[in-house]
């Protein structure tokens, strides 16, 4: 079995040498060239140590959770639930039982439209999002807003793509019960204001919830400085496997707010005549949960942490700053969204008027991965007036060889194009 190969502790900065060889799938080939993975804003890809904690759950622990005395059972119940403890504590939660399991950042932010939202929305009410949003945080919002009959307003962002904090002043009014943001765009990268919006959102008595699937994986996360009522984020984004998601919840709103989905362990009692609740987070997690999924994401937040998120951030800044710099040297190649000082690491472009999908498809013949179309956020190509743009987004483990090949490879697409 691999074991941590990286031999660091936090006062010596990782290296991504050292880093790079933890992850299997970057020795491998594509199309005959060294795979360039740049698309790490979709998925990130795994290090050992998630591949091993996974292997090892299903080698020697194997049981379902929460439901037997025996040794197995036992044993893997310990394991599912110190996995949550670390995910807690990654995230500076209050407590363990307010980081509910979930599948993925989508159904984090479904659990919390419909339960929240069937309870608490009434004709009348306003729900807030902002033009930015990826389609999981406008469309469970839109459906619930429908059954309900609260109406549902956007945030508009300004040329340099950013959110209008004029308009949001008007919007944000005594109406508003939600106000649903994310911390960073998968699109223009803008890093939003998280604890300065929770706090305009809570002085109008609305609640705050925050898209946290790209701004965790890149920057420590602390929701009990930011103050956030909910809290969403994907294990696949941040080193862990697909499958597992999170929404930590403030306490008092989860325990007033209905399930989710009702069967085996969200219960403590059924009678034919009616059931009621187990406690949280139990309530919210129906059926047998994603338990190798939750160990592997408990070693993927150990081996966060071991990097640092200060480093990691720092990592994808200069990375970023590198990659723009370069972009930039491609003359009719246009990136979307602030400089580079103020974003996460990813950069979305425009290269004349070749479409997206035939760039991605000349950068795969040189091994390098990035993602081309809308992203999952329409509304935001709608603003530019384009619907596609190529993505290139960095992780950890990228370099700045990588960007140098990518930027050798746009020459090669332009030259083919006639750009
Ligand atoms: N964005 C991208 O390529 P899921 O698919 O549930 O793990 O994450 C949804 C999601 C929510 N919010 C933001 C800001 C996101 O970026 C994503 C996922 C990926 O941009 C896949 S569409």
């Amino acid at each position: 079995m691999a074991v941590m190969t990286l031999a660091r502790t936090p006062s010596v900065a990782p290296t991504v040498a050292a880093i790079r060889e933890d992850f299997p799938i970057l020795q491998r080939q594509v199309h005959g060239r060294p795979l360039i993975y740049l698309d790490n804003t979709a998925s990130t890809q795994k290090p050992v140590q998630v591949l091993d904690a996974m292997d090892r759950y299903y080698r020697e622990l194997h049981a379902n959770v929460h439901r037997g005395v025996h040794t197995l059972s036992e044993e893997a119940t310990a394991a599912y639930e110190n996995a949550r403890l670390r995910i807690a504590r990654f995230i500076n939660a209050p407590s363990p039982k307010e980081v509910i399991l979930t599948r993925n950042t989508t159904e984090s932010l479904n659990l919390v439209a419909y339960t929240w939202g069937r309870a608490n929305l009434h004709p009348g009410d306003e729900v807030l999002i902002t033009e930015m949003e990826h389609h999981s945080n406008i469309v469970p919002w839109q459906i619930i807003c429908e059954m309900t009959g609260a109406t549902l307003r956007y945030v508009p962002i300004t040329p340099g793509g950013d959110l209008d904090m004029e308009a949001l002043e008007g919007l944000l009014t005594e109406r508003t019960r939600v106000f649903a943001f994310t911390a960073m765009s998968n699109v223009l990268g803008t890093i939003n204001p998280v604890s300065d919006l929770v706090k305009r959102a809570h002085a109008v008595g609305a609640i705050a919830v925050v898209d946290g699937a790209q701004a965790v994986p890149t920057m420590a996360t602390d929701v009990q400085a930011l103050n956030a009522d909910f809290l969403a984020f994907s294990g696949h984004k941040m080193l862990g496997p697909t499958g597992i998601g999170v929404v930590y919840g403030r306490r008092r709103l989860l325990e007033a707010m209905p399930p989710f989905l009702g069967g085996g362990d969200m219960i403590r009692e059924v009678k034919m005549s009616g059931s009621r609740w187990n406690e949280l987070p139990y309530k919210f997690e129906a059926g047998t949960p994603a338990i190798a999924e939750t160990i592997g994401l408990g070693a993927a937040v150990d081996y966060l942490t071991t990097l640092g998120m200060d480093w990691v951030l720092e990592h994808e800044r200069e990375l970023t700053t590198y990659a723009w710099g370069r972009l930039q040297e491609v003359e009719g190649l246009r990136i979307l969204g602030p400089g580079p000082s103020e974003r996460g690491g990813l950069l979305a472009f425009v290269l004349g008027d070749v479409h997206p999908h035939d760039v991605a498809a000349i950068l795969d013949q040189d091994g390098i991965a990035v993602r081309a179309g809308h992203h999952c956020a329409q509304p935001i190509h709608d603003h530019y007036g384009i619907t596609a743009t190529t993505r290139a987004s960095f992780y950890v483990y990228n370099t700045e060889e990588e960007v140098d090949r990518l930027v050798l490879a746009l020459y090669k697409a332009k030259a083919l194009f006639d750009l």
